[in-house]
């Protein structure tokens, strides 16, 4: 039976992957590193870190940790400028509402994302109050696909893995509630995401919040 919801926060919650794609995009032009789209979409659900690891790894680049950890302050401090505008405006379609029944159904509701950003962002948007529990990448060390974020999300809610439902939009993400022996819904691109239990477009999809939750409860 589903007791707790599990959300991951850029790509379920907000689309602040435009964001870091501009953040990146301008580190990567700085060192003469390609980085498009399609670069973009390999870093969703990774870390600060293992981003940066990959687009060096991508343009054939080696630094020494200090200069990695100077480009990653560089990229945060880009990126911090990017969403220093955010407001509830630049929440996804439906997940207000959903999260609102979710809670008053009694559900408990925890957030579970690689980024170290994730505070401030539930704040501008007025829904920090809406998670019972925040499980982000200032807590974990093991990135997705590692299932730790969603387990130690869990353990706050203090429930079992197999009492909750991870909400993802990338494919270590799914992997990584999958290794959690959790249920999965994802929010995206079937092509991409069909190793979930279910595949939404967006929250828009699901029409009656309440109906869903409770098929959910009866897994
Ligand atoms: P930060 P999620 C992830 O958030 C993003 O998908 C990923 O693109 C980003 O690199 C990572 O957070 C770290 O973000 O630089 O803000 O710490 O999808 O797990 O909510
Ligand atoms: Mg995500």
């Amino acid at each position: 039976m589903i007791r707790g919801l599990l959300f991951d926060l850029d790509g379920v919650i907000v689309d602040t992957a435009k964001y870091h794609f501009v953040a990146w995009q301008r580190m990567a032009a700085e060192l003469g590193i390609h980085f498009g789209h399609e670069e973009n979409e390999q870093l969703k659900g990774i870390s600060r870190v293992e981003s940066l690891e990959r687009i060096l790894g991508w343009g054939g680049i080696a630094l020494s940790p200090e200069e990695k950890q100077r480009w990653m302050d560089q990229k945060n401090a880009w990126y911090l400028d990017c969403i220093a505008q955010m407001g509830p405006d630049e929440i996804l379609p439906g997940v207000s509402e959903f999260l609102a029944e979710a809670r008053a159904q009694g559900l408990l509701i925890a957030l579970g994302s690689a980024s170290k950003n994730a505070v401030p962002i539930l704040e501008r948007i007025g829904l920090l109050d809406a998670f019972d529990a925040i499980v982000d990448g200032t807590v974990v060390s093991a990135s997705k696909p590692n299932p730790e974020v969603f387990l130690e999300g869990a353990r706050r809610l203090g429930l079992l893995a197999e009492e909750c439902c991870v909400f993802e939009d990338a494919e270590a993400g799914v992997e990584a509630a999958l290794a959690g022996n959790m249920y999965c819904i994802a929010v995206g691109n079937p092509d991409h995401l069909g190793a979930a239990h279910r595949v939404i477009q967006s929250f828009v999809d699901i029409p009656d919040p309440a109906e869903t939750l409770l098929a959910l409860e009866t897994l």
